[in-house]
Order: structure tokens, then C-alpha cells, then sequence
């Protein structure tokens, strides 16, 4: 079943913006051989303050050979992202239409907001983060849940010119220091906290940590703005913002049962101000700050290979228009159409697919605050069938998760307006494909299996809708501007079938430009491995039909449900529990998070190996680094395999944590008699 095609539907297809692989030979092949023709004509279709100087449209340079790496794109252009976002789709007639549907974590919580009062609450904030000193070029935190004054505090760092760096609000204390001191955020906005399915965070709790560990090492966050979530979710009447156009917003912390008491939120009045009370006497207009097309416009930390998160940084023009041309044509999106995107803003599918690409196609959204299973396992069905959902783009793992249900609680619900399906975040097997496409998608629908990064800004790797016969678990082709190759370790080209390094030859104006203040370390990161070539870290097969199927990180990271993390950074924080001497982490396959962790640990001399270290050590991973990295096995390893240089072995820990004895070579190993050891040792999970 898995090797059949699947060809799209033909009304799909007839009706798509690109209908056939005919054409999207032809359009792809063009954007290749004549980039600034293609690109040009795409960004017509926005506002420019000023043009493109002559002869500027596209310039860089991938080789190291050759100097310094760089990227550019329509180079003297200037432009505002929020003003053709927002400004833009008013002034085209379409102020009344729904920018986002906000479906909260309850399902009686709900509102909506459409593009005037977008624009209008992004004026007001953009003229608050005036008042607070932010300037243009200025790095604003935001440690948010996924509520409407998320992309409203975006689309105003925009607006001035400031560049948001959002981090994930599940990410801890530490990890949101580490990532404030590395951009040298001025300004942090955040909310009082969230409720997750049942759950309750407090973010602004978790603020004040963070902000602290930033003092101590002498940088100062001036300003934390707080939206006042709880409150109104408890008191919609009484106080807290709600920048809606209507909906309702009754139950919050009633609903969940666990009693209305507001927490304590801590404060500091030097530094903190309610959303709310900024938001009050704030000017509704705010004129754009003309940005040139390559400053940056945010900052994405992603996990790095050496433990220290990288800040990924996207610039203005070349992400606007890669943004909005991907959501198009990979999601084949019509002006009626209700788009869902499930991703956390606080990842790069958030930033691309939740808030630029569909604002710049003025699209309708769904924003989400919960989470599949709460307050039952068929909340997504639920939510596709109460907003008429035409596109629905999640993540393999949650398709795993929510298929151990059963098709019972799928088959309640009609899901008919229901045309494109996506994935996203890992590689989907090929049961999870099939289901999706059978039951969700009712064999209908076209599946987009899509293959990008926070470094690619937007998909770089996938079918198109109307054109792309589907292989489950093939991410297929190149989207437009994007020219894949597979090298061989001596970085050899690999022609036709084949399996190697997925590399990329040339830029797509989407790319990332550099590392925050790291440019180095972006050039060794992507650069160095082979020359002339951006390096994904993902290895890719070619099949003989020309299908690319990805296989993989290659270097040392994790992607546990769609999370990529290092094994160094998990190792680094387990071994700065007192009783162990040394930590080496692995993925192990997981039938629903795709990867888990693999923790083995020696205990320091004289130190034993029991139940409550391993909990403590659990424990200090989720605090370190967020909930979602929590080790699932910690394998007592008296002594680790090494090379006589002193390198972990980590194949061999792969294969004892999946219990497979077939090893393979381990003669260079400096004491092989551990491999036996570490069997003897292996716990029953
Ligand atoms: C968008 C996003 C990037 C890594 C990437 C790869 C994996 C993403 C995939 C996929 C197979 C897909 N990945 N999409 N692997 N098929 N459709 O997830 O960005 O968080 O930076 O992760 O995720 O390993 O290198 P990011």
C-alpha cells in the first residue's frame, strides 16, 4: 500500500493554483534559471517604499573558497511587513474578513479578529513598545501562550522595525534567559500564564527567573509587558484586554474546577506593566518605519549541535515573499478558504504558517490554545468541523498520538470541507500517512508532506496540492527556487538513485542570513562540511521515479515530537547533577513521539545507581530545558564505549537501547568488554 501512488484528485487539481507536474516543471524550472524574473514578478504583488536598486535583485555567495557566505535579496528595496500584512488587506476592502478564529483551551472560550482590528491593535501596541524606548533594530522577547495578542505583539515589533525573538512557552527559565542574553532583549512580553489541557503555567513566574538570571550576568531586561490572560478568563467582564471582535470568554479557571482564585503574579513596578492598562490611552495609528529588505526582522532560536541554541535570523523582503508564495501554493489557499495550523508560534511553522504567510495572502486562521486531547481526544475533529477547516496542518506525532484513539472519534465528525492536509516536523511513516489520508481526509484530500527548517523560513522540500502525485512518507520535490543535491561523504554529487547528505546549492529568498551575532558560527555550521553548499544536518534517499525521501539528522540532534534538541545539550545538564561523572544521550524510536531520549549515565565514584536519582535526573532535564525534553529511559552505564581516543561510540549506545545485539565493528574500542556490560544493565522498559 505504502508504494502506491496517489494521484491528486482530479477536481483538486483542476481547480489548483499549479495543476500539474507539467507545470510545476515549468514554474520550478524558471524560478531556478531566472530567479529574479520569477521572484520579481511575486513581489509585485507588495508594497515597496522604495525599489530595488538595479541590478540588485539577487546576490551571494555559498562558497567558502570564495569568501565570506552572504544572501541577499531585492537589495535598496525598502518596505514594512505589518504594513502589507494589515494596511494593505484593509485598504483592498478587506477589513471585515476574519483574520483569526481564537479557539481557547476551553471550548467555551472563543473570539475572533478581523483584519481592521488587527491592524488597529498592532497601531496601539507598536505605540506602547514606543513608550517603553524600543527603537528600530531592537530585540523584543516574547514568552507567550497561543492567544491573538501573540501575532499582535509581532506584527508591532514590525511595525517599528524591532526585531521579535519569540520563545517557545514551554521552554524553562534557563532557556529562556539564555536566549534573552544572547539577543540582548530589551523588552520582554509574556502573560500572567496559560492553561494547557488541564494544566496550569505560570509564565510570568517563570519571567521573573529568567529575568533575574539575566541580571547576574549583567544584562537588564528594562521593560516586561503582561497580558492579562487569567484574570479575563476567570472575570470577563472585569479586568484584562480582549482584543476581540466579539466571541466569548466565560470559563478559564472556573471550568477547569480548579477553583477561581486568581494566583499570585510577581511583580515589580519599576519594570512591569498590564497589557491592558498600556493598551488604554495608546494612539490607534502608528506609521510604519520603512524597513530595507535585508534587516532583519526576527531571531528563531533552534537547537545546535554543540549544546548553545543558535538565533536563527530572518530578514524582511525575502521572507515575505517565500513566506506568502509557499502558504499558496503548498497549501493551494483560496481567498474563502479557513486555514489551520496547529504549531506553537513559538516555532518556525508558527512564525511562517500561522502568522506571515497566511496574513500576507489575507487569509483566515485558526489560532489555537489547546492542545488535541483536552477536554477529549477528538478536540482537533471538533475544531476542524466548527470552523469549516479547508486546510489542517499538524505534526506526525500528533497524528500518532491521536491514532491510538481508534477511527471512532474521527468518523464522528463530518470533516468534508477538509481539501489539503500537511505534515510537518519529522518524517511521517507510512501507517500514520495512510490514516491521515483515508480516515482524516476521507482519500480526498492532497497530503503535504513538508520538509523545511527554522533555517529554510519556509518549505523547501514537498508536493504541491493540485500537481504532485504523493508516495507516503516522501516529502517529493523541490519547491519553487529550491535545488536540492545529495553528496557522498567526499561531498560527490549522488546522480539518480541514492542515498546521502541533503545539501542545497543555491539560495530561495526565505533562507536564513546568519547566526545572531554568531556570523561565524553560521559559516562553520552550514558552510564548512562541503564547500558551495548549504547543509541541511538531514540525510535524503532518491528513488528511481526522482522522489526524495528524508531519512534523518546526521549529526548529533533529536527531534522527540517535532522538538529538535541536541544530545550535547541533554548531556551537559545531566552531568551537572552532582553524582554523575559522565552522560551520553541517544535517540531511541518511539511509536508516538517518533524519537525519545536514551540517557546513560555513570554515576561518580562511590555513587549508586537508583530509582530516585534517576527521577531526580528526569526531573532536572524537564527544568533545564522544558517539559518536552524528558528523558524516557536512564541506563545505568558503569562505563561507556569509547574509542581509545576517547570519542562515545554512539552507534553502539543506539543499538543497546533498542536491545539489538548486532553491534557491528567494535574493534576500535578501547575496552569492549563494556558492550556486554552495558546489556546485562539494560532496564525492562
Ligand atoms: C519546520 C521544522 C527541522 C528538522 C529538519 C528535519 C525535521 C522537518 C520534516 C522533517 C522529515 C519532514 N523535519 N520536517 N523530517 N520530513 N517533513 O520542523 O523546523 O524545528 O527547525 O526542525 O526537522 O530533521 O532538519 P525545525
Amino acid at each position: 500500500m505504502a508504494d502506491r501512488i496517489y494521484y491528486p484528485k482530479s477536481a483538486l487539481a483542476e481547480a489548483a493554483h499549479c495543476k500539474s507536474m507539467e507545470q510545476y516543471k515549468q514554474m520550478h524550472e524558471k524560478s531556478i534559471k531566472n530567479p529574479e524574473e520569477f521572484w520579481g514578478e511575486i513581489a509585485k504583488q507588495f508594497y515597496w517604499e522604495t525599489p530595488t536598486s538595479d541590478n540588485k535583485f539577487f546576490s551571494y555567495n555559498f562558497n567558502l573558497n570564495e569568501g565570506d557566505i552572504f544572501i541577499k535579496w531585492m537589495e535598496g528595496a525598502s518596505t514594512n511587513i505589518s504594513f502589507n500584512l494589515l494596511d494593505k488587506n484593509v485598504k483592498c476592502g478587506n477589513g471585515d474578513k476574519i483574520a483569526f478564529y481564537w479557539e481557547g483551551n476551553d471550548p467555551d472560550d472563543y473570539s475572533r479578529l478581523t483584519y481592521r482590528k488587527l491592524l488597529e491593535e498592532t497601531c496601539k501596541f507598536a505605540n506602547v513598545l514606543k513608550s517603553k524606548g524600543v527603537e528600530k533594530g531592537d530585540r523584543v522577547a516574547i514568552y507567550m501562550p497561543m492567544i491573538l495578542e501573540l501575532p499582535i505583539a509581532m506584527l508591532a515589533c514590525t511595525r517599528i522595525g524591532a526585531v521579535h525573538s519569540v520563545v517557545f512557552a514551554g521552554y524553562s527559565s534557563d532557556s529562556l534567559a539564555e536566549r534573552m542574553l544572547d539577543s540582548k532583549a530589551k523588552v520582554l512580553i509574556t502573560t500572567d500564564g496559560v492553561w494547557r489541557g488541564p494544566k496550569l503555567l505560570l509564565l510570568k513566574t517563570i519571567c521573573d527567573e529568567a529575568m533575574a538570571k539575566v541580571k547576574v550576568n549583567n544584562h537588564e531586561v528594562e521593560s516586561c509587558i503582561v497580558v492579562s490572560h487569567l484574570r479575563r478568563l476567570a472575570n470577563p467582564h472585569g479586568g484584562g484586554s480582549t482584543a476581540t471582535d466579539g466571541g466569548n470568554i466565560k470559563n478559564g479557571i472556573n471550568s477547569n474546577g480548579n477553583g477561581a482564585n486568581e494566583p499570585n503574579i510577581p511583580w515589580d513596578d519599576d519594570r512591569d506593566c498590564w497589557w491592558h492598562e498600556e493598551m488604554e490611552d495608546a494612539e490607534p495609528s502608528c506609521y510604519p518605519v520603512w524597513i530595507s529588505a535585508e534587516d532583519p526582522l526576527f531571531i528563531l532560536y533552534t537547537s545546535g549541535s554543540t549544546g548553545k541554541p543558535k538565533g536563527v535570523l530572518h530578514t524582511t523582503a525575502g521572507y515575505l515573499i517565500y513566506a506568502a508564495t509557499t502558504f499558496k501554493y503548498v497549501f493551494d489557499y483560496k481567498p474563502n478558504d479557513v486555514f489551520w495550523c496547529t504549531a506553537d508560534i513559538g516555532w518556525i511553522t508558527g512564525h511562517t504558517y500561522v502568522v506571515y504567510g497566511p496574513l500576507a495572502n489575507c487569509a483566515t486562521s485558526v489560532l489555537f490554545e489547546g492542545t488535541p486531547f483536552h477536554p477529549q481526544n477528538d478536540r482537533y475533529w471538533s475544531v476542524i468541523d466548527k470552523y469549516k477547516v479547508s486546510q489542517f496542518y499538524t505534526a506526525p506525532t500528533a497524528i500518532r498520538s491521536l491514532m491510538k484513539f481508534g477511527d471512532s472519534l474521527v468518523k464522528k465528525y463530518d470533516l468534508t470541507t477538509l481539501r489539503v492536509l500537511g505534515s510537518v516536523g519529522e518524517p511521517i511513516n507510512s501507517e500514520a500517512w495512510l490514516w491521515f489520508y483515508n480516515l482524516v481526509g476521507h482519500g480526498k484530500c492532497s497530503i503535504a508532506d513538508t520538509f523545511w527548517q527554522t533555517e529554510t523560513g519556509g518549505h523547501v522540500i514537498t508536493p504541491l496540492p493540485g500537481a504532485t502525485p504523493m508516495k507516503p512518507g516522501s516529502a517529493t520535490f523541490p519547491f519553487f527556487g529550491v535545488l536540492p543535491e545529495l553528496l557522498d561523504e567526499d561531498g560527490k554529487i549522488i546522480e539518480g538513485e541514492g542515498e546521502g547528505y541533503l545539501v542545497f546549492r543555491q539560495p530561495w529568498p526565505g533562507m536564513m542570513r546568519t547566526l545572531y551575532a554568531n556570523h561565524e558560527r553560521f559559516q562553520t555550521t552550514y558552510f564548512d562540511r562541503f564547500h558551495g553548499y548549504y547543509c541541511t544536518g538531514d540525510g535524503a534517499r532518491r528513488d528511481a521515479d526522482g522522489y526524495l525521501w528524508i531519512t534523518g539528522r546526521i549529526d548529533d540532534m533529536l527531534n522527540v515530537s517535532g522538538h529538535l534538541m541536541s544530545t550535547a545539550e541533554v548531556e551537559s545538564v545531566l552531568t551537572e547533577h552532582p553524582a554523575v561523572a559522565e552522560a551520553a544521550v541517544v535517540s531511541k524510536p518511539h511509536p508516538v513521539k517518533g524519537q525519545c531520549l536514551y540517557c546513560f549515565i555513570t554515576p561518580n565514584e562511590g555513587r549508586k545507581f537508583e530509582k530516585q536519582l534517576e527521577d531526580e535526573l528526569k526531573k532536572k532535564v524537564r527544568e533545564k530545558i522544558g517539559p518536552f525534553a524528558q528523558p524516557d529511559v536512564i541506563h545505568h552505564a558503569p562505563g561507556l564505549p569509547k574509542t581509545r581516543s576517547g570519542k562515545i561510540m554512539r552507534r553502539i549506545l543506539r543499538k543497546i537501547a533498542i536491545g539489538d545485539r548486532n553491534v557491528g565493528d567494535t574493534s576500535t574500542l578501547a575496552d569492549d568488554s563494556i558492550v556486554d556490560t552495558l546489556f546485562q544493565l539494560r532496564p525492562q522498559v
